[in-house]
């Protein structure tokens, strides 16, 4: 099944009205709760509108003279990837700790907005309680080149870290259009509340397409695509996964990931290594 989708994928129940769409200062309906429940991710359209020129500037400012701590292509060794002696070795994939390295980045990942969007997610629907930004995970500015990039095979973000439940929420904004062609992600609806066993996935925790068992879940994924300055918002449990970036342009993200009160880091892991922020 392909999904070179041209408009935004969404299951057949599902409108997008006025009343879903978010921007500045405003919080979830309960129908955007009950469709991230339900499905394990939100499109929150236009919602980082206001923000966006001066959030994207900032991201070509920090390109155009890449410092550390930052991931290469060559690095991740995904399909595609130049290899890091070659041709496009030194092509950055993330530009790491975005928090530290940047105040507006810093400043539009803790605002009261996201706080508002995040609290509802992570808290089981009482957002009353608090939100917690972990700086170990994503944190990061995703960048995907059009001459070097790589494919990410399905995964649950969760695999690698090590919190005391798998509940975290990630915080994903579109810098730029976002579509499978050019590296944008596709979803597997549902799979963050499936119950997974370990041989479905292989030894580095992507989830095997050549797995029968599995073929019903990857049947029913979907291209999310975004606009410049959408935000999504995904369960880390959520099987997602993107292709190199066939298109001319670089695609850029800002991505960051949450959590609520009854959650925390399993101390002495790298989800650990840094202290959290408390939105
Ligand atoms: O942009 C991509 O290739 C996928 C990124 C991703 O899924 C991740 O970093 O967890």
């Amino acid at each position: 099944m392909t999904h070179l989708a041209t408009t935004r994928v969404l299951p057949e129940n599902w409108v997008i009205s006025p009343a879903s769409i978010v921007s500045g200062g405003e919080v979830l309906t309960s129908i955007q709760i009950n469709f991230f429940q339900q499905y394990g991710y939100l499109v929150l359209p236009g919602a980082a509108l206001n923000d966006l020129a001066v959030l994207r500037a900032e991201a070509q400012r920090q390109l155009a003279h890449p410092e550390q701590p930052m991931e290469l292509e060559a690095t991740v060794g995904y399909p595609g990837a130049p290899l890091a002696n070659a041709e496009g070795g030194d092509t950055v994939r993330r530009l790491l700790k975005a928090t530290e390295r940047s105040k507006v980045w810093l400043d539009w990942a803790t605002s009261a907005q996201a706080k508002a969007w995040l609290a509802p997610l992570v808290n089981d629907a009482d957002p009353a309680k608090k939100v917690w930004l972990n700086p170990n995970h994503h944190n990061c500015l995703m960048t995907k080149s059009p001459r070097y990039s790589s494919d990410t095979g399905w995964h649950q973000d969760i695999r690698y870290w090590q919190f005391k439940q798998p509940q975290l929420v990630s915080m994903w904004l579109a810098l730029g259009d976002e579509r499978t062609e050019n590296g944008g992600l596709q979803v597997i609806p549902g799979s963050h509340a499936a119950v997974f066993s370990s041989n479905q996935f292989d030894e580095k925790k992507f989830f095997r397409t050549d797995f029968t068992t599995n073929l019903t879940w990857l049947e029913k994924s979907v291209s999310i695509e975004l606009n410049a300055g959408d935000v999504l918002l995904f369960d880390s449990r959520l099987l997602h996964k993107a292709s190199r970036n066939h298109s001319e342009l670089t695609k850029l993200s800002l991505v960051f990931t949450y959590h609520g009160e009854s959650n925390y880091p399993i101390a002495g892991t790298r989800s650990a290594s840094q202290p959290e922020i408390k939105l």
